[in-house]
Order: C-alpha cells, then sequence, then structure tokens
C-alpha cells in the first residue's frame, strides 16, 4: 500500500498519526508530493485522486481511497488494535459525533482561515476572500472555547478513552500555529490535554 503525504498539510497527517497510534507505521509506504510546488494537480495525481488532495491510499491492486477519515476507516479495519473508533455502538458515535465536530467546526473553519488570509495560500486560494477568512478565525476561536469548556470535564475528546477523535483535534492544533495562534497555549484545559496527548508520544 502507498500513502501519499504533503510535508506539513494536515490531513494526511492525520492519517499518518493514526496509523502511528496502531503501531502500523511500517505497513505503507510513504510517497511525499509536494502541494507548495502543485504536484497534486499533475494529470497523473488526479488519476488517483480526483479532487487533487492529499491524502490518497493506493492500494496493491490499485484501488484508490481519498478522504483521510475514510481511510482510517479502511485501517481500522485491516489493523483494529488498538482500537480507535470504538467497540459498542455508543462508543462508535460518540467518536464520529466528536470527530465529526472537530473536523466540521474546527478544522475545517481553521482552514478557510489560514487558505483565505495567510499569503502562502495565495496561489492555491485564488482569489483569497477577507471576509471567508474572518469567519473561519470566528468559527474556529469560538468553537475552541467550546472545546476548552469540555474538556474541562473529559479526560478524552470522546466515550472516555483515547481516539480519533483525540488525533483529529492534536493533529488541528498543532496546525493552527502556521496562523501564530495555538489554541492549546489560550485555553488551559485545551492546554492541559494537548499535554497528556504528547505524553501518549504523539509527534509535534
Ligand atoms: N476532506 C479531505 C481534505 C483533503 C485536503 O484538503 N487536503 C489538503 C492538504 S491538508 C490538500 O490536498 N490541499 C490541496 C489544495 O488545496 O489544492 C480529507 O479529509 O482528506
Amino acid at each position: 500500500m502507498k500513502l501519499y503525504h504533503s510535508p506539513k498539510a494536515p490531513n494526511p497527517e492525520r492519517v499518518v498519526q493514526f496509523l502511528r497510534a496502531k503501531g502500523k507505521l511500517d505497513a505503507v509506504e510513504i510517497e511525499e508530493i509536494s502541494i507548495m510546488e502543485m504536484e497534486h494537480r499533475s494529470t497523473e495525481y488526479r488519476a488517483l485522486s480526483p479532487f487533487a488532495q492529499v491524502p490518497v491510499l493506493v492500494l496493491d491492486d490499485g484501488t484508490c481511497i481519498t478522504e483521510s477519515r475514510a481511510i482510517c476507516t479502511y485501517f481500522e479495519g485491516l489493523f483494529p488494535e488498538p482500537n480507535l473508533m470504538g467497540e459498542t455502538p455508543l462508543e462508535k458515535a460518540q467518536i464520529e459525533m466528536w470527530d465529526r465536530r472537530i473536523e466540521l467546526m474546527f478544522f475545517i473553519q481553521f482552514a478557510t482561515w489560514f487558505r483565505n488570509a495567510h499569503p502562502v495560500m495565495a496561489p492555491l486560494e485564488n482569489p483569497q476572500s477577507a471576509e471567508a477568512a474572518a469567519k473561519g478565525e470566528r468559527n474556529a476561536k469560538a468553537f475552541a472555547k467550546k472545546l476548552d469548556a469540555h474538556l474541562a470535564e473529559h479526560e478524552f475528546v470522546a466515550a472516555g478513552r483515547f481516539s480519533i477523535a483525540d488525533i483529529t483535534l492534536y493533529v488541528a492544533c498543532g496546525f493552527c500555529g502556521v496562523m501564530r495562534w495555538l489554541p492549546q497555549r489560550e485555553h488551559e484545559n485545551l492546554g492541559a490535554w494537548y499535554g497528556r496527548m504528547k505524553e501518549r508520544g504523539f509527534a509535534g
């Protein structure tokens, strides 16, 4: 299996951290492509990833899987231990609920801010929109406060145990540094949770 990654890009990083938490990083060959050099927009790469995004997982028979969470679901099936997506129907629902909240209400909001405000993203997000950036920033910061309140009463993001939801949030928080904003420094409970995650051996 080959996983297409791009240095510093948070979506493929989420998959890499998921595999690392499974102890299965060596199950895939990792090929790096440069988003900044537009390698992901080449005809060859689009044949693997029709929306020209990273990551994509290419199976040995040539089947391509995109969407970082879908790739993680595939790995969860392939490598069931340690379980990262829930054992019981309730755990599965709770973990997915938080993972989707973090992705939709935090990660994507932050990405909207970054893509529309940071000069390095101008060639990819053309035209950039100050209005979209401001809205993404507002939404991401508002959700960080909600996460902080949630983590005041919970050791982990979801279901009382370590899961993909912790991984998604950890990667998203780390990525926020590109806008010189670190929610884990700004919010006490988020910061304490981040420290606990780091102790688990996350990179970064
Ligand atoms: N929903 C997709 C999003 C993938 C995505 O947006 N990847 C970014 C890198 S983190 C990308 O490929 N950007 C390329 C571009 O914007 O042109 C997933 O979860 O995999």
